[in-house]
């Protein structure tokens, strides 16, 4: 095989078309501007470079020019933020960032379970694109049939997420009524604006880009309800993939966030959404983790927090149970969502004086006071692919 060598300057983003998370960091990198190649996990640097760097095996990973390796999609905005304050991705007035990192936390991370449901619970209806899709995980060669079987291993292990995520045969109908609540709250507010933040994108779309491309926007069975039921999403997910920030569609909307820090009345909406629906997991999570805390002998900093104590990129404290939507649900504890949800709350709560109480009175006529007040019993953060004890 002959292996491709690398323009100089060019960071490398381990990817696959159809992960959720790929979708993430590839819409991020393409709006930022930083020039990338995409490889899949066939080519031989995954597994001898990209894997045994992060230890774990997981897509996406991004590989800079230098040679340095990030995973995790948020860890790879900061650090490229860090590195390139240009274009434009955060937006600096005090409220709408905060905004605008809840959203990324809860678009990487509340929409998994109905990805995930829209994949696998309509499997037979889109069997053949999938193979294809995991076959390309797998397998690069001219053998389509080859390609169909190679992905098998992938495609039964990655199903399998469906009860621990959640999603059975008595929540389905409550998770599709709120999804379908969701998409049409989105689709009036991409009506008006071509982002969820104004004439520009932020890290909101971003995150939302993770559930909303790969598997809602693209998959055959979920992407045909967006594009009949929601059209202006799925018109945002093929805006996201494109390098321009304006919008033909938008003309005469500059390349901004919306002025004054303001939130329109149809994001507002949006967040009211994300407050009803998220909330209940996210207390019922927080809860999980002051109980493993309390039965851990000697919780330390650097302790990895996962049941059985080992790496990995779904860790689990356990069963959750929780009133949802007028279901109860039961589901695999998320403690990498609390880490996640807890640095957008982290911004929420650094607001002072008159951006505090803007901020409070959008949290109380959105429902979110609640949400808003969960507080983490012991610090978390990411050390080594793993969520650790801060
Ligand atoms: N928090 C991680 C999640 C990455 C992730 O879940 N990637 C999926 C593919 S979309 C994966 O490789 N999963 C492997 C596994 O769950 O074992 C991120 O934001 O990068």
């Amino acid at each position: 095989m002959t292996i491709q060598q690398k323009p100089p300057g060019l960071f490398t983003l381990w990817s696959v078309a159809h992960s959720l998370y790929a979708g993430k960091a590839r819409a991020y990198l393409i709006k930022k501007g930083v020039p990338f190649r995409e490889l899949y996990p066939p080519h031989p640097g995954y597994r001898a470079r990209a894997v045994a760097a992060a230890k774990v095996e997981v897509i996406p990973i991004l590989e800079t020019p230098e040679g340095e390796f990030i995973q995790d999609t948020t860890d790879i905005i900061e650090f490229v933020e860090a590195r390139f304050s240009e274009p434009q991705m955060i937006p600096d007035t005090p409220v709408q960032r905060a905004v605008a990192w809840l959203l990324e936390a809860f678009g990487s991370e509340y929409l998994l379970p109905l990805a995930m449901h829209y994949r696998w619970s309509y499997r037979t209806e889109q069997e053949t694109f999938l193979r294809a899709e995991f076959g390309r995980v797998t397998y690069a060669g001219p053998d389509r049939e080859a390609a169909r079987q190679s992905g098998q291993r992938y495609m039964d292990y990655f199903s399998g997420f469906l009860p621990a995520l959640g999603v059975t045969p008595e929540t389905i109908p409550a998770l599709e009524t709120s999804y379908a609540e969701l998409l049409n709250a989105l689709d009036v507010h991409l009506q008006r604006f071509p982002y969820l933040l104004g004439g520009r994108p932020s890290v909101a779309d971003f995150g939302l880009m993770a559930p909303m491309f790969a598997h809602l926007g693209r998959d055959p069975v979920p992407a045909g309800l967006m594009k009949t039921t929601a059209p202006n999403v799925f018109r945002w997910t093929e805006r996201m993939n494109r390098s321009q920030i304006s919008d033909g569609e938008f003309f005469d909307l500059p390349e901004t966030y919306f002025p004054n820090d303001e939130i329109p009345p149809s994001l507002e909406a949006v967040l009211a959404l994300v407050f009803k629906d998220w909330g209940p997991e996210l207390a019922a999570n927080m809860d999980r983790f002051s109980t493993w805390l309390k039965t851990e002998p000697r919780p330390s900093a650097g302790q990895i927090v996962s049941r059985d104590g080992l790496r990995r990129v779904h860790p689990s404290l356990g069963w959750i149970h929780y009133d949802w939507n007028g279901q109860s649900m039961r589901r695999a504890s998320a403690p990498h969502t609390l880490w996640h949800f807890d640095r957008a709350a982290d911004h929420a709560r650094g607001l002072e004086g008159e951006a505090k109480r803007r901020f409070s009175a959008l949290a109380r006529r959105t429902g979110g006071e609640l949400v808003m007040s969960l507080r983490l019993p012991r610090p978390l953060k990411r050390e080594d692919s793993a969520l650790v004890l801060g």
